[in-house]
């Protein structure tokens, strides 16, 4: 395939003065929320401005303010790539998707207009979330790319159940798992290129679908174009985007970004349906987003009148749904229920609202805290591992009412 070494069109918007693309990528995560967004924001072709954290892949954040509705515009939603060699929209206009593997009873081609018309359409609202959302509130601090709040998005999401797809390549009683890969790649081949898979199970559960758009438009370049693995409650790590291989395979898939990345200690979040075929004596492959809450509204650092203000967010979880989301205006010391929006789906964002009313003079501490439908609350105090993965601790702000 056609590449083309890297974007080009990156252009700051918003610097605060001339050194802020200097900033360090790993600028505190934890910086009131105006002072970070404003130091590193830069738009990315069709995109509105985005947080930059690295440019070489890009990593760009989606500013926290987006998160006071359900669904994510495509002009915010997050990007995250591993490796740097991204296939150009030209490139990406001759796709095909290939369907084979040693579990497979046929090798299978398809092109976009085969996709669409042998096949039934099937939608989904559901929150495409990296494991390492958060990692740069670790405390102390892990590697890695250091997101604040906006690795993630949740979009609506529609295209082709993978089941079917697979069923036309035919399933054999032997398969595991099953193996996906897209048309980007590494740089230097020496890289392993970014290859992911998933059980057999979920592969073929109905709501698992390879998306060709999203919220009514074709995926954007870099969410994917033409076609990404939408894996519903699972992290983000597994929707494989300019999906463009699938192998039904016997065998666990072996290699870097499944053996050695993306790993937790063994145990230590909940999981509905274990990787069976990925888990290994001290570690298990992440899958399934924990319950969790951010506020994007007000903004940390933000000033009110002593009539207050509303506070309005999103909460979601992996698949189990939002029971309760509760604030507090006091540090945590007292919780009250907000009210919830329409409910998009299991797997979507949940908007939240709760007026404060009138307040005393002075900073106000504000948090929110998410209970999904199976009881699962989010972490009272930050669930180390190495990688920095799942923070899902209560996220709190100040407000000054003056
Ligand atoms: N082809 C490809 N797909 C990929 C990745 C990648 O590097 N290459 N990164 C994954 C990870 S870790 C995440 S969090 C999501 C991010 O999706 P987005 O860039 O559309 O926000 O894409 C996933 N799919
Ligand atoms: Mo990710």
């Amino acid at each position: 395939m056609q590449r083309r070494a890297m974007l080009t069109g990156l252009g700051a918007v918003a610097a605060s003065g001339a050194q802020a693309a200097q900033k360090p990528n790993w600028m505190s995560a934890a910086l009131p929320d105006g002072t970070r967004e404003e130091a590193m924001l830069e738009r990315l072709p069709g995109k509105q401005p985005l947080i930059k954290l690295t440019e070489r892949p890009p990593n760009f954040e989606t500013p926290i303010d987006a998160f006071g509705t359900a669904i994510t515009p495509n002009d915010r939603f997050f990007v995250r790539y591993h490796l740097a060699d991204i296939p150009s929209m030209d490139a990406l206009k001759n796709w095909s998707l290939t369907v084979g593997g040693d579990a497979a009873e046929r090798q299978v081609k398809y092109t976009m207009a085969d996709l669409k018309k042998d096949f039934a359409q099937a939608e989904i609202a559901a929150v495409c979330q990296c494991s390492g959302n958060r990692r740069g509130l670790f405390d102390p601090h892990v590697p890695g790319v250091q997101w604040g709040y906006g690795a993630m998005g949740n979009a609506v999401w529609r295209g082709v159940r993978l089941k079917d797809v697979l069923a036309k390549a035919g399933v054999k009683p032997g398969a595991i798992e099953v193996w996906f890969g897209g048309a980007d790649g590494p740089v230097m081949p020496a890289t392993p290129a970014f290859r992911k898979s998933l059980p057999v199970a979920l592969a073929q559960r109905d709501d698992v679908i390879i998306a060709t758009t999203m919220n009514g438009q074709p995926l954007p370049h870099l969410n994917g174009f033409p076609a990404r693995l939408i894996v519903p409650g699972w992290t983000g790590t597994y929707w494989i985007k300019h999906l463009n291989s699938i192998e039904i395979s016997t065998k666990p898939l072996p290699n870097f970004w499944t053996q050695k990345a993306y790993r937790v200690p063994a145990g230590l979040f909940p999981v509905d349906l274990p990787f069976t075929s990925q888990l290994d004596a001290n570690t298990w492959p992440i899958t399934e987003i924990v319950v969790n809450a951010v506020i994007a509204a007000p903004l940390d650092g933000s000033k009110a009148t002593r009539s207050g203000f509303t506070v309005r967010g999103v909460a979601w979880d992996r698949g189990h749904g939002i029971k309760t989301v509760e604030v507090s205006f006091d540090g945590g010391k007292t919780w009250q229920p907000a009210a919830l929006g329409k409910d998009l789906g299991k797997y979507a964002f949940r908007e939240f609202s709760l007026a404060s009313g009138t307040l005393p003079l002075g900073p106000c501490v504000v948090s929110a805290r998410a209970v999904a439908n199976n009881g699962e609350t989010q972490a009272v105090t930050l669930v180390k591992n190495p990688a920095g993965y799942h923070h899902n601790v209560p996220q709190t702000l100040t407000v000054t009412v003056a």
